[in-house]
């Protein structure tokens, strides 16, 4: 399939190169056919918090960069649309935490994994946990292909970043005492709420300001790192986005009329 030339003035060219990604991650079996979905519910969403990182999604993304960075063994599983969006950050972002790398995915095919495993391999990663040459054990709360885990990553972390993570196995590492942190731009998803920190963003923004947190915080004291989770509320952090969402709609439906006279008189909008 031929890649299309998003002029660079386009007023939605971040958010349609980022479905080329999404695309061309599909067409190289990176990202499951579902996945494809997933990224439209997830634009919805951040059309509704208006496509930017809000105060709340930078607090939450320190509270979770400070989570990974005292946990004993943090983890980040990575999945077929987190790969497509933002492999040099996931790799990043490993390094500076100490946190490896794990493939866990829900539409699990071997061809996925093989592709996920290279484009990780291909943006930095030296290692690559969860892959079928790898050991593995079982998540006895979970049913899906996702119950399999690696016995030296997910299986013995304490801390695990799931971005884009369908409820049911949020539930489960809850279930089996993880601490969870995850993206996800829906703050009423299953996984948001059943999630320790929830940072309501587009991976896309997010991941690469949490590689930036991750270089500043990184010679913190563990006190202050704990300190910062401990004073992050999730509730709160999730009661707040909702309202953001709430805001946005009230301030878009008085803004209507005038950007249909814009609209009318030449000038073009988002
Ligand atoms: O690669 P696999 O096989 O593991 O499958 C990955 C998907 C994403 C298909 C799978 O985990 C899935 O079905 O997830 P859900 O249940 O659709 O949940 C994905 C969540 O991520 C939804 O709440 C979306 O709103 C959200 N989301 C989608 N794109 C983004 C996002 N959140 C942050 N940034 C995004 N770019």
């Amino acid at each position: 399939m031929t890649k299309i030339e998003i002029p660079p003035d386009h007023p939605r060219r971040v958010s349609l190169e980022t479905r080329e990604a999404i695309i061309e991650g599909h067409e190289s079996h990176i990202v499951a056919t579902a996945g494809l979905l997933a990224h439209g519910r997830g634009e919805a969403f951040d059309y509704l918090i208006g496509e930017r990182t809000t105060e709340l999604a930078a607090t939450a993304a320190r509270a979770a960069v400070a989570a990974l960075l005292s946990a004993k063994h943090p983890v980040i599983s990575v999945n077929g649309n987190a790969c497509s969006l933002v492999p040099e950050a996931l790799v990043e972002l490993s390094e500076i935490c100490g946190a490896p790398l794990e493939i866990n995915l829900f539409y699990y095919m071997k061809e996925r994994e093989d592709a996920i495993k290279a484009a990780l391999f291909a943006a930095g990663a030296k290692e690559v946990l969860g892959t079928k040459d790898r050991p593995s054990t079982i998540i006895p709360e979970l049913s899906s292909n996702r119950r399999k885990v690696d016995p030296d990553g997910i299986g013995s972390a304490d801390v695990i970043l799931v971005p884009l993570e369908d409820g049911d196995r949020t539930e489960a590492l809850k279930a089996i005492g993880k601490f969870v942190i995850t993206i996800d731009l829906n703050p009423m998803s299953r996984t948001a709420v059943y999630s320790d920190i929830t940072v309501v963003d587009n991976i896309v923004r997010v991941l690469p300001l949490m590689v930036e947190l991750a270089r500043e915080m990184k010679d913190f004291p563990k006190d202050t790192l704990h300190e910062i989770v401990k004073n992050f509320d999730n509730t709160e952090n999730l009661d707040n986005s909702v309202r953001i969402i709430m805001d946005h709609l009230a301030a878009s439906a008085i803004d209507i009329s005038e950007r249909r006279r814009k609209f009318e008189t030449g000038v073009r909008d988002q």
